[in-house]
């Protein structure tokens, strides 16, 4: 089986570190590799364009595509063959929230096709925010009321299919292995 993953969100929010870390659980599921003494020191460099990573992961082929902030206005052409989304937002960085916002509720809002496909919002970085700024984060970018987003096409009435997770990225870390694990099986399960 093949499956096709939008990573998506606006710069810097850890797009391309989710990736490696789901990289590296699937590495180490399928060959033993130990990540922790892989190379996980490695540069990660901002993403321009378009990045596409293969994952096999349990007899899964996982194209995870993340698409740079640089190509937003282009990022509604990549949905209509994709199976799935992620989106990500760093709680650490107030500055970035409300293009965030933006980011997320022009893509739910505009793009009514999304209605049946599962969405996953990670909440990015929670190691270098306090909890009064975790919280304050969720309010700006309107979660309650994410799934309750009126589509465009006012087409049906179905709240749309939005999973949340916060965690962190960082490398070698248990909490960098949760956030991915736990993503990698919100993926295995929404394509079932
Ligand atoms: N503290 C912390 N830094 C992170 C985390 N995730 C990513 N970073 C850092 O944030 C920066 C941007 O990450 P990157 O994955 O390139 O973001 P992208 O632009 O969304 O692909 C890099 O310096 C990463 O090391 C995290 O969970 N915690
Ligand atoms: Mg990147």
């Amino acid at each position: 089986m093949t499956a096709e993953i939008l990573v998506i969100g606006a710069e810097s929010t850890g797009k391309s570190s989710l990736i490696k870390r789901i990289r590296e659980i699937s590495s180490l599921q399928s060959h033993g590799n130990d990540f922790d003494t892989m190379n996980s020191n490695e540069v990660i460099t901002p993403t321009i364009g378009v990045d596409i990573v293969d994952i096999n992961y349990f007899s899964t082929l996982f194209k995870l595509r993340e698409l740079g902030v640089a190509i937003s206005s282009r990022w509604h052409s990549y949905y209509e063959d994709c199976d799935a989304m992620i989106f990500l937002v760093d709680v650490s960085d107030a500055a970035s929230w409300s293009q965030s916002y933006v980011l997320l509720h022009d893509c739910l809002t505009f793009l009514p096709q999304w209605k049946k496909k599962p969405i996953l919002l990670v909440l990015n970085k929670v190691d270098i925010a306090d909890e009064m700024t975790i919280k304050t984060c969720e309010r700006m970018l309107r979660l309650e009321t994410l799934t309750q987003i009126p589509q465009e096409d006012g087409e049906g009435q179905d709240p749309l299919q939005i999973t949340i997770l916060s965690g962190c990225c960082l490398s070698g870390t248990s909490e960098g292995k949760t956030l991915a694990k736990h993503t990698l099986d919100w993926i295995m399960s929404s394509l079932k």
